[in-house]
């Protein structure tokens, strides 16, 4: 087998290439290369430099993750750097693409670095759960200051190569893109110069004292509440600080090392790699999306002017449409709210802005506008009855090949589809609120949708920097199905004397970003209450069925936007409302219930089993292809805590017969709403895990 990584002598330079796609991570056979060219390039009488640089889209991306939690294979990527730092001969690495993780860590190991202007740098170590175990928390702060070196390896957020030439980490930005020549030209001043070998760890560290570290460590306890791995990354930079070079690499390689043993990290690793699987479905491979420049959005609401902002931010032309001028004044000024903050947070420039609203948005009250549209997605209140009439005019008017989308939450795609001349092009678009922001979309397909319309809907996705995941058509698709039904679970534990409050607390001590007492609350209680009364007919009589949220919407309390809803919201803060304690009570009493007391993990376990029950029915009947799309959904629009994977990855990793003998617990209160899943109950019978429907 040709080795990945090749060696060419050009007179007195000798030009390292990797060259092993898609993303040049270091692989085994890559770092045994690395090594080997170096070593014969470091031998070669007449070399005086040596430049690395990658083939293809980028410098490495970082370490193949695919060897993770496999017996590890020599040589060892720290080796290799300090190989490469050691080498007598000045190293010249040449940037361009991204240079991540052990990527970044094998640039520090050179002596200096180039790179192009369009390059980006990071050490996402810490979102798989790691922290940069090949000397990147030594090097680093060897060039950069020590508050940014921390900020960079315990976010993994990554810089552009301005900043990385501020901070140091990087010796020139070139011009031009020919990242080959640019390295070349470096090594040949540096030849000229004389300049010689610069070991990173031979320069002195930046100095911080040990209030810099308590710090970061207080401030991470909050905003990566639960995870491990930040705070070994304080750790190690902190050994960088205080212990001579190779105690500090020692102190790191033996953090890296417990991390890679840890849940956390086989959890973040599911979550990379499901949410690149999520968009590979057999139903596409191979099929061309249709065109998508002009979007077309259907009512200028919440859900609506979210949508034509997140289509705005990424280049697409909106045309939005309302029933009336009122309307579309309100829609006209939530669109440019919401791109003004894009302004604030300089995700968008004010000139960008300005284009943008001169002639990227439109705003018609005439759907006869939407004739050019390549999509048109509707976002209009939830009621089958508006849906179909939107539907059936939107039919008669727009082009052919235009895709009828539906942003419904729960609503039958089938139904709204069969409203049109042309079901094969409707489909289901389901955004999360706010939709600007949140990363989850729901492709729902109906049962006659065509595969290029589905293309189109992950393709759609992939502009707006979404992760797309496929639905099949149910009441609520994959999210709001499982939703609904750990939510009867929750009201469970809150009738049997729980309160809301203490749900939340409970979840959000999990992990939760937030509990579901005060995400409904944000949503506005009203929209379950709409979907509860909705379903009110068909209820079956059996069900627990729990008033008090209805009690709450009957007031008027439909939570943030009425100012009161579980919690009291006043003066920018939020508190549980002793009044919202009372009608539970109440509804106790009437119940005849004596209410006990239940622990956090009791409710914890409830929650967990509830949604991984639904979950395995969501995916037996083919709602959701594969248990990771669950997990997927669950990461990008519930707030799930990434670290535990999603609830599926999490029901393996505390075993599915512990969820199973939980439901059968819980089924002794209430048989009607605790009945074990088939699947889950097929899989402990065989002793299988949801991965092992996983590709
Ligand atoms: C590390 O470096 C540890 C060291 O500190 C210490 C070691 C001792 N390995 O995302 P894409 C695959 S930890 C293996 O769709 P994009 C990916 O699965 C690592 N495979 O493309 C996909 O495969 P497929 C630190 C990888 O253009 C294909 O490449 N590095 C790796 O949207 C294309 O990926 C990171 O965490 C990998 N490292 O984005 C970087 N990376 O086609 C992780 C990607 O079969 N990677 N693949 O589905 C990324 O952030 C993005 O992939 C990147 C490209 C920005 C590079």
């Amino acid at each position: 087998m040709t080795s990945p990584v090749s060696l060419t002598i050009a007179g007195d330079i000798a030009v390292i290439e990797v060259s092993h796609p898609p993303v040049n991570a270091l692989s085994q056979v890559v770092r045994a290369g690395l090594a080997d060219c170096v070593s014969r390039a470091a031998e070669t009488e007449d070399v005086q430099a040596i430049v690395i640089y990658g083939a293809g889209r980028t410098f490495i991306a970082g370490a193949d993750i695919r060897e993770f939690g496999k017996p590890a294979l020599e040589p060892y990527l720290p080796e290799v750097i300090n190989k490469i730092e050691a080498t007598a001969k000045p190293v010249v690495i040449a940037l361009h693409g991204t240079a991540l993780g052990g990527g970044l860590e094998v640039a520090l190991g050179g002596h200096y670095r180039v790179a192009l202007s369009s390059a980006r740098f990071g050490l996402p170590e810490v979102t798989l759960g790691l922290l940069p175990g090949a000397g990147g928390t030594q090097r680093l702060p060897r060039l950069a200051p020590v508050d940014k070196a921390l900020a960079m390896i315990t976010t993994g957020r990554q810089i552009d190569a301005k900043q990385a030439l501020e901070l140091g980490i990087i010796d020139r930005v070139a011009d031009g893109d020919d990242v080959r020549t640019a390295g070349i030209d470096f090594a040949r001043e540096v030849i000229a110069q004389g300049k010689g070998v610069r070991p990173t760890s031979a320069l002195a560290c930046h100095a911080a004292d040990a209030q810099v570290f308590d710090a970061a460590r207080a401030k991470l306890a909050q905003s990566a509440r639960g995870q491990i791995a930040p705070q070994k990354c304080v750790d190690a930079i902190q050994g960088a600080v205080t212990l001579p070079f190779a105690k500090g690499l020692a102190q790191e390689r033996a953090l890296f090392q417990d991390l890679m043993r840890s849940d956390q990290r086989v959890a973040l690793i599911h979550a990379f790699f499901s949410e690149r699987q999520v968009g590979k479905l057999p139903q596409i491979q191979g099929v061309r999306a249709r065109e998508l420049a002009t979007v077309g959005v259907v009512g200028g609401g919440t859900m609506g002017a979210g949508i034509a902002v997140s289509a705005l931010l990424a280049g697409l032309r909106v045309t939005l449409a309302e029933r009336d001028e009122d309307a579309l004044e309100r829609a006209g000024t939530t669109v440019s709210k919401l791109l003004m903050g894009s302004v604030k947070r300089n995700k968008l420039s004010q000139d960008q802005y300005d284009a943008i609203m001169a002639s990227g948005f439109k705003s018609t009250t005439d759907y006869a506008d939407f004739t050019n549209a390549d999509v048109v997605i509707e976002a209009v209140f939830e009621n089958m009855e508006v849906k179909k009439e939107v539907f059936a005019r939107l039919d008669a008017i727009c082009k052919p090949g235009a895709i009828l989308a539906s942003n419904t939450s729960y609503l039958d795609v089938n139904a709204i589809a069969a409203m049109t001349s042309r079901p094969e092009d409707v489909i289901g678009l389901h955004f999360f609120s706010p939709a600007h922001v949140m990363k989850l979309l729901e492709v729902v397909v109906a049962d006659k949708t065509s595969p290029e319309v589905v293309a189109t809907g992950f393709a759609l996705a992939k502009v707006l920097r979404k992760v797309a995941v496929r639905s099949g058509v149910c009441d609520g698709f994959i999210g709001n199905r499982i939703l609904s039904y750990y939510r009867k679970a929750l009201d469970g534990a809150v009738m049997a004397g729980a309160s809301p409050f203490d749900v939340d607390r409970a979840l959000v001590n999990f992990g939760l970003a937030m509990g579901p007492f005060a995400v409904g609350d944000l949503a506005g209680l009203d929209i379950g209450w709409a979907t509860r009364k909705r379903l009110a007919p068909t209820r079956d009589p059996r069900e627990a069925y729990a008033e008090f949220s209805d009690r709450l919407c009957e007031m008027g309390r439909f939570g943030r936007k009425t100012g009161r809803g579980f919690y009291i919201y006043e003066d920018g803060k939020s508190a549980p409302d002793p009044q919202v304690d009372e009608i539970i009570v109440a509804e106790r009493a009437a119940k005849k219930i004596d209410a006990r007391t239940i622990s956090d993990q009791e409710i914890v376990d409830r929650y967990m089993a509830a949604m991984v029950n639904e979950a395995a029915r969501v995916v037996e009947e083919g709602i959701a292809l594969r248990p990771l799309d669950v997990d997927v959904v669950f990461l990008n629009g519930y707030g799930y805590p990434r670290w535990r994977g999603g609830p599926m990855h999490y029901a393996d990793t505390v075993g599915l017969d512990k969820i199973l003998n939980d439901i059968k617990a819980f089924a002794a209160e209430d048989d009607f709403l605790w009945k074990p899943a088939p699947l889950l109950q097929r899989l402990v019978a065989k002793g299988e895990t949801f991965a092992s429907l996983n590709p």
